[in-house]
This record gives C-alpha cells, sequence and structure tokens, in this order.
C-alpha cells in the first residue's frame, strides 16, 4: 500500500510540462573530409533536424547555425574544464566568447559542461559543480538562464546495479559531485544529461541481454523484463537504463528533474568481434528510438514524459581510433548521403524520409548454400535477371561469394517482377528488407538515389544477351565445391521447374 502510494507521488513529481520530447543529433568532426558548416546546416535543414549538440562551440559553425531557428547544444571540451571550474572569470569569458555573442542569431539553448567527466577525467570532477555553477552565473549576468540550461552528460555506467531499474542508485563513490550536481539541477530546472547505449549493455551482458530487448523489437510476454519491486514492465533496455536514472535521483531524494538522453545509437559496422554492429541493426535501433522518442510514450516509471534524445551521431567519423564500430555510428556519411534509409513512416517529421515502399529481396542469413545457388542460377537463368553486374570486374562482383552474389539476383528478379508477392521466396532462402543492400559502386535495382546516384529502373532490365543463353549456367556464378557439370544440370533442370 505504502509502496503504491509513493509510486504515485513520484509519477506525479516529475513535471509533465506539455512539451513535447524532440530528436537530436551530435555533431562529432572526426573525420577526414569534414563537410563545411554550411553543409552541415543545409543537411540538417533538408532532414528537418531541429536540434544540434556540438561537442565544442566551433565559432563557425555557430555562425552557419545563425537564424536557421536550429537549437543547439554548446558544449565545454574536457580540456577546457580545470580552467573554467577553478575560476570564475574564465568561466564568463568563455560565455561572452562562445555564447553571448551568438544569441540570439543563433538558438543556443543549453551548455554541456564537459563529458562523462567522472568516468574519463576523474581529476576534474571536483571542479565539475564550480565549472556549472561559474557558467550558470555569467548567464544569470546577461539575463540568458531561462533560455540556455546548463548541465553535464554522464556515462549510464555511473549508476549502478540497473536492473532492476528500482534498485539503481549512482556509484557512491560521486556522492560528493552527484549531491550537489542534482541540487543545482533542480534549482535551475535544468535536466540530468546522460548517455544511454543499450549496444555496451548489450555487448558486455555476455548474452543476458537478447538482441531484440535492445533493439525496441516486440519480446514475447515471457521474456519481457519486470522489475519485481514495482511490477513495472521492461520492453526495452533504452527505458531501463532511463528508468534507472530516475530511481538513482530518488535515491538521493531528487524526484523532478528530468532526463534527457544526450548520446544514442548504434554501429552500422564493426570488426569480427563485434558481429550485431550492422546496418540492419543500426537502422532498426535508431529507426525504433526515433519513433517511441517522438511518440511521447515515456518511461515504464513515468509515462507521457518525454525523454528528448540526441542520435549518436550525424556523420560517421573515419578518423576516430579504436574498433571499426566506433568509426561506423553515424547517419550519414560526409557527402550527406544517408549510410541507411530509417524506417520511418510519419511524413515530414525529423529524418522522416518515408521509405516504407523502398523493399528489397535478399538471401536470408544462414540459408543452406545449395538452395541459395540454385535460386542464384535460376534468377541469372530462367528468371531472366541480368546478372553481368556479377561478372568478375563489375561493380557486385566482390564480396564474391554465393550469399551476395544471390542476394543480388534474387532482389533483381523481385524489382523485375514489380515486387508482386511471392515473388521474393526462392524455396523460402530469400527475405524481404527495406534495408538497402547496395554497396559502393554495386547499386541494386529498387534503390532510389543511394549515394547520390538515381538508379533508372530500367538501367536493370535484363538484356538481351543474358535471357536468350541463360547467363546463370555459366561458371561465373558457380561458387563451393558444386563442379561446373553439376551445375549445368542443375541449371538445366531448375529451367524446367517453377521455383517459387
Ligand atoms: C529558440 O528555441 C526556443 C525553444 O527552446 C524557442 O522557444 C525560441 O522561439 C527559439 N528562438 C529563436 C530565435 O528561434
Ligand atoms: C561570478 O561572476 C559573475 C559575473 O559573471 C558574478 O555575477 C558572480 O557573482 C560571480 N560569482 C562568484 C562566485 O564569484
Ligand atoms: C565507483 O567509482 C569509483 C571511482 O571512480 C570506481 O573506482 C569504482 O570502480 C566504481 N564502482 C563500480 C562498482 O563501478
Ligand atoms: C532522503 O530523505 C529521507 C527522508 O526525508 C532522509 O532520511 C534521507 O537521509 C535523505 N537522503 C539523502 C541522501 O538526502
Ligand atoms: C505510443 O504511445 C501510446 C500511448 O500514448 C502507446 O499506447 C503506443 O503503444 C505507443 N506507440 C509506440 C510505437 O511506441
Ligand atoms: C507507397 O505505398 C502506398 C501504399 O502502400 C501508396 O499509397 C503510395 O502511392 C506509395 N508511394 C510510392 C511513391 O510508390
Ligand atoms: C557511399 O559512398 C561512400 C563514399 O562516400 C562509400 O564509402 C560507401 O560505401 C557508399 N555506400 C553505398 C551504400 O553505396
Ligand atoms: C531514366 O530513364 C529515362 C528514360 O529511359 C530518362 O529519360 C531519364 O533521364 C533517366 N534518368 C536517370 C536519372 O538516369
Ligand atoms: C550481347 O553480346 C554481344 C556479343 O557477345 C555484344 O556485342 C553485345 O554488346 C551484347 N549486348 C548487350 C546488350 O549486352
Ligand atoms: C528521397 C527522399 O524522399 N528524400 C527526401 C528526404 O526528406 C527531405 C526532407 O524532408 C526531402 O527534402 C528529400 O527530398
Amino acid at each position: 500500500m505504502a509502496t503504491i502510494l509513493l509510486f504515485f507521488l513520484l509519477a506525479v513529481s516529475v513535471v509533465s510540462s506539455g512539451e513535447a520530447a524532440f530528436i537530436g543529433v551530435n555533431l562529432g568532426t572526426d573525420l577526414s573530409d569534414m563537410p563545411s558548416p554550411t553543409q552541415v546546416v543545409a543537411l540538417l535543414k533538408a532532414q528537418n533536424i531541429e536540434h544540434i549538440r556540438l561537442y565544442d562551440a566551433d565559432r563557425a559553425m555557430l555562425l552557419a547555425l545563425a537564424n536557421t531557428g536550429i537549437q543547439v547544444t554548446v558544449s565545454v571540451p574536457n580540456d577546457q574544464l580545470l580552467a573554467i571550474g577553478m575560476s570564475n572569470a574564465t568561466a564568463a569569458n568563455w560565455v561572452s566568447r562562445n555564447v553571448i555573442a551568438h544569441v540570439p542569431a543563433t538558438n543556443i539553448t543549453a551548455i554541456a559542461v564537459g563529458s562523462d567527466v567522472l568516468t574519463t577525467l576523474p581529476n576534474a570532477a571536483p571542479v565539475l559543480v564550480s565549472a556549472l555553477k561559474f557558467i550558470q552565473s555569467a548567464l544569470v549576468a546577461s539575463n540568458l538562464d531561462r533560455q540556455i540550461k546548463v548541465s553535464t552528460p554522464h556515462s549510464s555506467s555511473i549508476i549502478l546495479d540497473s536492473f532492476p531499474p528500482s534498485q539503481a542508485f549512482f556509484n557512491r563513490s560521486w556522492d560528493p559531485v552527484m549531491v550537489p550536481l542534482l541540487k543545482f539541477l533542480q534549482s535551475t530546472d535544468s535536466y540530468l544529461m546522460l548517455n544511454v547505449y543499450p549496444y555496451y549493455d548489450y555487448m558486455q551482458s555476455n548474452g543476458v541481454i537478447p538482441l531484440d530487448y535492445a533493439l525496441f523489437r516486440p519480446l514475447p510476454p515471457t521474456k519481457e523484463a519486470i522489475d519485481a519491486n514495482t511490477f513495472l514492465h521492461y520492453t526495452n533496455v533504452f527505458d531501463a537504463v532511463v528508468d534507472a536514472a530516475y530511481f538513482a535521483m530518488l535515491d538521493l531524494n531528487i524526484t523532478n528533474v528530468k532526463v534527457v538522453v544526450m548520446e544514442s545509437g548504434w554501429p552500422s559496422k564493426g570488426d569480427a568481434s563485434e558481429p550485431d554492429a550492422t546496418l540492419d541493426n543500426a537502422n532498426t535501433y535508431n529507426s525504433n528510438l526515433i519513433r517511441h522518442v517522438l511518440n511521447n510514450t515515456g518511461t515504464p516509471k513515468h509515462p507521457g514524459v518525454p525523454v528528448s534524445t540526441y542520435i549518436y551521431e550525424l556523420f560517421n567519423e573515419d578518423l576516430r581510433p579504436g574498433l571499426v564500430s566506433e568509426k561506423n555510428w553515424g547517419l550519414f556519411y560526409p557527402t550527406g548521403v544517408p549510410v541507411y534509409t530509417l524506417h520511418l513512416s510519419s511524413a515530414g517529421a525529423v529524418l522522416a524520409n518515408d521509405t516504407t515502399n523502398q523493399t528489397f529481396c535478399v538471401a536470408k542469413d544462414g540459408a543452406d548454400r545449395k538452395l541459395l545457388q540454385a535460386g542464384l542460377d535460376w534468377a541469372c537463368g530462367p528468371g531472366r535477371v541480368d546478372c553481368s553486374p556479377l561478372l568478375q570486374g563489375q561493380p557486385c562482383y566482390q564480396p564474391d561469394n554465393v550469399i551476395a552474389h544471390a542476394t543480388y539476383a534474387f532482389n533483381a528478379y523481385y524489382q523485375k517482377m514489380g515486387k508482386s508477392p511471392g515473388t521474393c521466396d526462392f524455396k523460402g532462402v530469400a527475405i524481404i528488407t527495406t534495408t538497402n543492400p547496395s554497396h559502393s559502386s554495386c547499386i541494386f535495382p529498387g534503390s532510389t538515389g543511394s549515394n547520390g546516384s538515381s538508379v533508372n529502373g530500367t538501367s536493370f532490365a535484363p538484356s538481351s544477351n543474358s535471357s536468350d543463353t541463360a547467363g546463370g549456367c555459366l561458371p561465373n556464378y558457380l561458387y563451393g565445391t558444386s563442379p561446373y557439370t553439376s551445375s549445368m544440370i542443375l541449371c538445366v533442370l531448375l529451367m524446367t521447374l517453377a521455383f517459387f
């Protein structure tokens, strides 16, 4: 009874201001071919991105953002934090140069002071709250404190015991920082900035966290996570981490500070140790995240309380050191071409290029190689698909394996047949996807404008040559152990079979 009452009180104490949640994007700049500030702004405008977080307060970038209506979070880089935290004058000077000089033309709405300071720069932790307070007083002196919020982004790893969320608390070693920090956020009506990475939680869980749970995919009810103390059901890692932050604040008696997620995302490529850093998973995570946030669903603990979120990140950063995934968190290549097209259907919303009509047919992961080879032979032969891009030296020759080639041929057939039902089956080894399988110069039929090159449906129509000679029976498409002769026989057999 007491618990229920407590929860009722908590549910109303995080004030739902009636404001809607927004999606923003982080702008990392470790790129060998960083687009110019004007190009970046053009991309933001084209994609309806109205909230951006800079990792610094770059003057040219802030000037380019002037009079665009885009709301900007600027950052105090970690290497300037000590100086600012130790000197009110240095802080005032920073605010004057990097903020006051740009408002109101540039709509700066927040200052992120440092980044993951407790976990990456613990020696600056003792001055962190001073830095926030000095910056705040400079804003107050310029009467900008109402429109510009001051906070500092934390790694979610400072929250311990985060499942079940109701038992979460901040690493108590940091109480001397977290207690005054939360009081500061409370008294200035600011918010807790939190980085939420279900990707890392999943990777570090040794199989305990199901991939679907990290990706916001539906789980069977038996697999849903239930907090035994609160009976709240968690259907995704993101909500559980945000609620863990709310409970950790509650543990310090703070009930009215909101959470804004400053970084969240999923890498689209990784090395051999990161098998789940894939285009499909990145697309699924970010698409589902955007839908979840913009729906103002809130979290199980605070339903309907918006959790605005900045996606990490706008561009792939090829110069970032470390694992392959480190360089592949971006939504866009530096050219402004999307790395993948998000599965969003609500037209007009942020990043919402409706791709529900853009579907492709691909070979299933783990499908039987012989069935794939047979399907490939059939598509390039009796199926009358133009498989010439698969020939050695042609754009789709690499990667030279049966899955990649079958994917190309299956899709070409599916597109050629007008995507009609049943044309993406190939004895069960093919599957429809919304992720464009095009890669480098190998542009798949059915792509619209992938990588800047708009593809004409007709350019992939089967040529008369390939249809007359059953090109699929040529050894160019032969893989694995099946000898040429058996492939020929198979090919002839297949000619007489309906394959779908
Ligand atoms: C800046 O953003 C705020 C929202 O935080 C909005 O109310 C205000 O109108 C914007 N100002 C300008 C100059 O665009
Ligand atoms: C810091 O400087 C501001 C002006 O920028 C001033 O209003 C404030 O009183 C100073 N605070 C401290 C603690 O010295
Ligand atoms: C808590 O923080 C301290 C100080 O950074 C660190 O040494 C310790 O490992 C952390 N505890 C846990 C359980 O992460
Ligand atoms: C939280 O509030 C309770 C009851 O008012 C009090 O006993 C406890 O010491 C407080 N904890 C902190 C960390 O302030
Ligand atoms: C959107 O929010 C409503 C409640 O406001 C909820 O019933 C629905 O499941 C949510 N949809 C998604 C896709 O999160
Ligand atoms: C996309 O599909 C919808 C219905 O599924 C249809 O109304 C619309 O015309 C299609 N758009 C394009 C560009 O094909
Ligand atoms: C798009 O172009 C980039 C170079 O700008 C290239 O690295 C990438 O592989 C291409 N992607 C696709 C899907 O064509
Ligand atoms: C597509 O083909 C049509 C006619 O075949 C042609 O007029 C048009 O310019 C082509 N578009 C592109 C982008 O190649
Ligand atoms: C068909 O093949 C002939 C000879 O092999 C070649 O000259 C011709 O260009 C080919 N036509 C097409 C459309 O590929
Ligand atoms: C291919 C496509 O539909 N691109 C659109 C994506 O969204 C932006 C902004 O809404 C449009 O300008 C593009 O034309």
